[in-house]
């Protein structure tokens, strides 16, 4: 049992069952506190805000088909939003969380109640703040079980547990980005990595209690709940002599995948079967960040936790846990391996086929950029070539809005907030993952804009995610709110529509709400837009989404009411006093 993050969440009613022929949903309706708290991780006392007191914050556990009522309440000093990563968020987008994405933060002493329903999705999310890079301590897992009368389509396990990573800093992480942004440079790197909140072995801790261990009874089956809820780190993953075997990831059913090794992008989770088949003691699971692009700074230090058999008598001496071998970090070929071998479960409940055809056909550059140092009294900025660092997608670098979000400005028709005129295509043919362009200062700068992808009801959307090496080469984590999509092809070098396209998996993709565009490379995504509202889509690393590696789809009302976003409910925040 987890001792930090297995709360039970408030209640379930079953509905009246008048009506209902199907299995009921029923009702989890909870409260988060968010607030102060210091905690000690490396020998040093630190405020963090936290919710509810602990680090990661509650699990929300629910099944598929309940609705979810969470009464917010921002006790924290900073403006807050809370996002429910991976949730679809149909007709409910006010609920979707993004600071002026979908709305204007809860004010310190403010509150707000987010509501939705958790439909057509079993498996493992998340929840994390949306607002400045709180989310470094403002987390917690969101566990999908089958409703009433369905199962897994896999081994019933014997037990569950959630195995959160994270990052850790001996500092303020907001105040740390603050700096950081207002010279242009990238954030001083975490202190730590961690399992369910704790360091582990590895890091200097000062305090016997520094590691999460979750005791296995031999013989039996667990399914593993894997988050990344690291700030700025995609990580390898393993557990010493022991193969994991995949079962889904983002809350979508795969087909079981054997695997020794788990590679997880921020934002992303991976559910995996492991049966405690291996002799009593004790061993490692561990985790260290898989680093793609070249000659960035980087912790390197390894998180661990420890699965524990019992002992069979007792022992006076003390037994040191197995530490698997992580992968090398610059292990491309590893995380490639991974993420391109999983493939998605067409048996399950949930599963649609692939869109056949496509409407809206957008190739994306993303990557990094420079923008103008000016806009404050600096006039030498920390970045390269003494501009400021920035991102971009079709060298649109996003500025978020400031006077009301934009779903706000597309559900009042107010101008001015954003424009709709985010290119299909890069403005620019050049040869983009080629290196001897990293610092063309031809190519660097990119504009802020805040503009969106307009796209009718319903429509299938394509998007080839094309990395550049502009500043260098680096996977990203590309997330989208509201959807998951069909990764139909992966791919190094240019994209080619000529032949890559014929590598399409169009029967049976993964299918997912965030993926890992390999460094140097490419990926293909397919959705279809059947839910209107603003939807956020970008890097999930966090030092990349305030420089700009964003924009949004907003997509527009169909026409009937189940298909017309409704009115924002009335305790929607307000965005100035
Ligand atoms: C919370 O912590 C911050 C930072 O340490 C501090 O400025 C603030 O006064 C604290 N607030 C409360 C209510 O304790
Ligand atoms: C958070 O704390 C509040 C107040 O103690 C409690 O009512 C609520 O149930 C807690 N929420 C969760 C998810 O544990
Ligand atoms: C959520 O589910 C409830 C029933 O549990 C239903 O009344 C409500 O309309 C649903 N909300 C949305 C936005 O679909
Ligand atoms: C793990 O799986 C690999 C193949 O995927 C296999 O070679 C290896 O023996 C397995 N190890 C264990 C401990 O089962
Ligand atoms: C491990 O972390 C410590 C700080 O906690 C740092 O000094 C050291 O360089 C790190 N080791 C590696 C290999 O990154
Ligand atoms: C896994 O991916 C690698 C790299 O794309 C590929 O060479 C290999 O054949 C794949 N293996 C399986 C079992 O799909
Ligand atoms: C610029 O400097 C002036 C005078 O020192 C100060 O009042 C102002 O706040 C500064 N502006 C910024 C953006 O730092
Ligand atoms: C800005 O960044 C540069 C390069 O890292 C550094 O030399 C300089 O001290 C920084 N300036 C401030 C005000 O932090
Ligand atoms: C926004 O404009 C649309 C179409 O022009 C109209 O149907 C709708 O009522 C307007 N909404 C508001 C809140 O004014
Ligand atoms: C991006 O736009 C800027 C400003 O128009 C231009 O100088 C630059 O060449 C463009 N870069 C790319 C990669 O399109
Ligand atoms: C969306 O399009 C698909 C395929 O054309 C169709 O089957 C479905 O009914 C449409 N959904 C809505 C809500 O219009
Ligand atoms: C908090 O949000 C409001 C807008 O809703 C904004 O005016 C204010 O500046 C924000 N405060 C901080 C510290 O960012
Ligand atoms: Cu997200």
């Amino acid at each position: 049992m987890a001792a930090n993050s297995m709360f039970a969440v408030g209640f379930v009613l079953a509905l009246f069952s008048l009506s209902l022929s199907t299995a009921s949903a029923g009702i989890v309706e909870t409260s988060f506190h968010v607030k102060n708290l210091t905690v000690n991780r490396l020998c040093k006392n630190q405020v963090i805000t936290a919710v509810n007191g602990s680090l990661p914050g509650p699990t929300l556990k629910v099944k598929e088909g309940d609705a979810v009522i969470v009464h917010v309440f921002n006790k924290s000093p900073y403006n807050l939003t809370i996002h429910w990563h991976g949730v679809f968020q149909k007709l409910s987008q006010w609920a979707d969380g993004p600071e002026f994405v979908t709305q204007c933060p809860i004010r310190p002493g403010g509150k707000y109640t987010y509501r939705f329903n958790l439909t057509g999705q079993v498996g493992t999310l998340w929840w994390h703040a949306h607002s400045s890079v709180l989310r470094a301590t403002v987390y917690g897992a969101i566990v999908i079980r089958p409703r009433d009368g369905h199962k897994y389509p896999f081994i019933k396990p014997y037990r569950e547990d959630t195995i959160m990573l994270g990052e850790w800093w001996n500092a303020n992480p907001i105040d740390i980005t603050k700096a950081a942004l207002a010279n242009g440079t990238a954030p001083a790197i975490s202190d730590a990595f961690t399992i369910n909140g704790w360091p582990g072995d590895m890091f200097n801790s000062c305090r016997p209690s520094n590691i999460y261990k979750l005791d296995v009874v031999p013989g039996k089956t667990y399914l593993l709940r894997i988050i990344n809820a690291a700030l700025d780190n995609q990580f390898f993953f393993k557990i010493a002599n022991h193969n994991l075997t995949v079962v889904g990831v983002d809350a979508a059913y795969t087909n079981p995948y054997e695997t020794d090794v788990v590679v997880l992008g921020p934002g992303q989770t991976t559910d995996v079967l492991l049966t405690a088949n291996q002799s009593p003691g004790l061993y490692y699971m561990a985790a260290h960040p898989y680093v793609s692009a070249a000659g960035i700074l980087f912790n390197g230090n390894t998180t661990t936790a420890i699965l524990a058999y019992p002992q069979k008598k007792k022992k006076t001496t003390k037994t040191t846990p197995i530490l698997p071998v992580l992968p090398a970090f610059n292990d491309t070929p590893t995380a490639f391996t991974f993420s391109s071998n999983l493939t998605g479960l067409v048996t399950s409940p949930f599963w649609s086929p692939v869109p056949r055809t496509v409407d809206e056909n957008m190739l994306v550059t993303i990557g990094l950029g420079l923008s103008a140092c000016g806009g404050s009294n600096q006039t030498v900025c920390g970045g390269i070539f003494n501009q400021r660092m920035a991102a971009s997608m079709n060298n649109h670098s996003f500025a978020l809005p400031t006077s009301m979000s934009i779903l706000e400005a597309f559900f009042r028709n107010v101008s001015g907030v954003y424009t709709a005129d985010f290119p299909d295509q890069p403005p620019l043919v050049f040869d983009y993952t080629n290196t001897s362009n990293s610092f063309n200062p031809g190519l660097l700068m990119t504009p802020k804009r805040t503009s969106v992808k307009k796209v009718k009801f319903n429509s299938t959307v394509q998007v080839v995610f094309q990395n550049t090496a502009l500043v260098g080469i680096e996977n990203h984590p590309m997330h989208l709110h509201g959807f998951n999509f069909y990764v139909l092809a992966q791919g190094f070098g240019n994209y080619n529509p000529a032949t890559d396209s014929k590598k399409f998996n169009l029967v049976n993709p993964q299918e997912r709400n965030t993926i890992g565009v390999p460094v140097g490379g490419w990926a293909v995504i397919r959705f279809r837009a059947n839910n209107p509202g603003v939807w956020f889509i970008h890097c999930h690393l966090d030092v990349h989404l305030p420089w700009g590696l964003a924009t949004a789809f907003l997509v527009e009302n169909g026409g009937t009411p189940e298909s017309t976003l409704p009115p924002p409910p009335a305790d929607f925040p307000k965005c100035s006093s």
